[in-house]
């Protein structure tokens, strides 16, 4: 099998990211990227990949996506100064998006991360890259929102898109049958069929004797809750693609309808999957491998970012999926096996010993390295038990999916897919 192999993985973790903290009573917690860390350890996976420490993300970085305004408002922001009323409620700072210690180093922090393993696939130094700490998806550009300030999302895919691009040479005469191109991934220069490639470009300028053919992001969003702020960013575009599976009705941030598919020239270039509470691995994957496998096939993307939220997580204290580690592992295991650049990124998660387990085990996926059972011994160890092991026990709560409603939302996304294919 393709994904049988071995991936060149780096790994970004800031050791101070455990001690941010967003207050008494919030359910985000900084401290499960530490036990993730601590749990890797133990598994004795910081040998098998690189361990890299982010260099904090610039003012340059933030504001390719934020306003000044906002920017400087979250560097200046302490609990201590007194904070203007109607300037919080403008940044929508609030019990979800609180102003605590050390809230712009954590910013920097969190979206560095994501910079820096964007720019290291985009070196070709890597196949897979993995940040934890990142994947807040819901910020937008002046504005916070559920638990995240910065869209280190957007940032990593403005800089994929920035130095990911191919440069085509046409061969002399232009209507020749064949052209060289290359990527600045580490992909060889290859023969192509001018006929089979050109139709499908999304975008190509074409000069008198060269081509530049403009990268393509793939955006995949597993986290129980609408990737709103990726979505947002990217509405009016045709070089990234959005695709959000998340819970839909009377839940948080209460966008991503089916219906929702993008503008312009972005249209049909957001993917939204509404789900129902109680959802199961078989269920989820129904759904999840065709229209990933049609996205693949119709969209081609150069580099895919994937959100590994955790709170679609059996047992979480906010989601209310039912997905097993397995289950949700196998939608890494899945997009791994496509062999393109790969951008790992955290998100929610809430029962924090689940989501150590996850994004552990998820890291050992990525490396493609089965993980026993049986969890070592490590700082955190008192958090697993009883069972002490890095599979979680399954919960028996009612599917509200029904095999119609799954059918109708595949069939119906599968549609508007097969558009994008001419
Ligand atoms: N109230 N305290 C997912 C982001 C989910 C909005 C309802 C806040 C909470 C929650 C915070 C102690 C990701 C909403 C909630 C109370 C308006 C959400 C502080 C309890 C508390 O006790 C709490 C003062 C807090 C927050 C519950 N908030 C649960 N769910 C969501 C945001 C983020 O996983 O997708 C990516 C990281 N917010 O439902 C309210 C409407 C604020
Ligand atoms: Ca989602
Ligand atoms: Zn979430």
């Amino acid at each position: 099998m393709a994904d049988a192999g071995k991936r060149r993985v780096c790994y970004y973790y800031e050791p101070e990211i455990g001690n941010y903290y967003y207050g008494q009573g919030n359910a985000m917690k900084p401290h499960r990227v530490r036990m993730t860390h601590s749990l890797l350890e133990g598994y004795g996976l910081l040998h098998r990949m690189r361990v890299l420490r982010p260099i904090p993300a610039s003012n340059r970085d933030l504001l390719r996506f934020h306003s000044d305004d906002y920017i400087a408002f979250l560097r200046s922001a302490t609990p201590d100064r007194h904070l203007d009323a109607d300037i919080l409620r403008r940044f929508n700072m609030s019990d979800d998006c609180p102003v605590f210690y050390g809230l712009f180093d954590y910013c920097q922090s969190y979206a560095g991360a994501s910079v820096c393993a964007a720019r290291e696939l985009n070196r070709g130094r890597a196949d897979i890259a993995i940040n934890w700490s990142g994947g807040l998806h819901h910020a937008k550009r002046s504005e916070a929102s559920g638990f995240c300030y910065v869209n280190d999302i957007v940032l990593a895919i403005l800089k994929l898109l920035e130095v990911h691009k191919i440069y085509g040479i046409l061969f002399p005469p232009l209507n020749s049958l064949s052209f060289l191109f290359h990527s600045s991934f580490s992909v060889p220069l290859k023969l192509i069929s001018e006929r089979s490639i050109i139709p499908q470009l999304p975008t190509a300028m074409i000069g008198r004797d060269s081509l530049l053919l403009l990268a393509r992001v793939l955006y995949v969003d597993i986290d129980i809750h609408h990737g709103d702020g990726v979505e947002e960013a990217f509405y009016l575009t045709d070089r990234v693609m959005t695709v959000s599976f998340h819970k839909f009705g009377d839940y948080f941030p209460g966008t991503g309808h089916i219906g929702d598919i993008g503008y312009g020239k972005g249209q049909h270039y957001a993917i939204n999957v509404p789900l129902d509470e109680g959802i199961d691995d078989e269920s989820y994957h129904y759904v999840f491998k065709p229209i990933m496998e049609k996205v693949m096939e119709a969209f081609r993307p150069d580099a895919v970012v994937l959100q590994c939220g955790a709170d679609s997580l059996s047992g979480d204290r906010l989601g209310c999926f039912n997905l097993s580690i397995k289950g949700h592992s196998d939608c890494i295991r899945y997009m791994r096996s496509f062999n393109v650049p790969l951008l790992l990124l955290g998100g929610g998660g809430y029962t924090l010993r689940n989501v150590a387990r996850c994004w552990c085990y998820e890291t050992g996926v990525a490396l493609g390295v089965e993980l026993d059972d049986e969890m070592p011994d490590h700082e955190y160890i008192g958090y697993f038990g009883p069972e002490f092991t890095i599979h979680a026990v399954p919960s028996n709560m009612e599917n509200k999916n029904s095999r119609r409603s799954l059918d109708a939302t595949k069939v119906k996304l599968l549609e508007t897919l097969s558009s994008l294919q001419h």
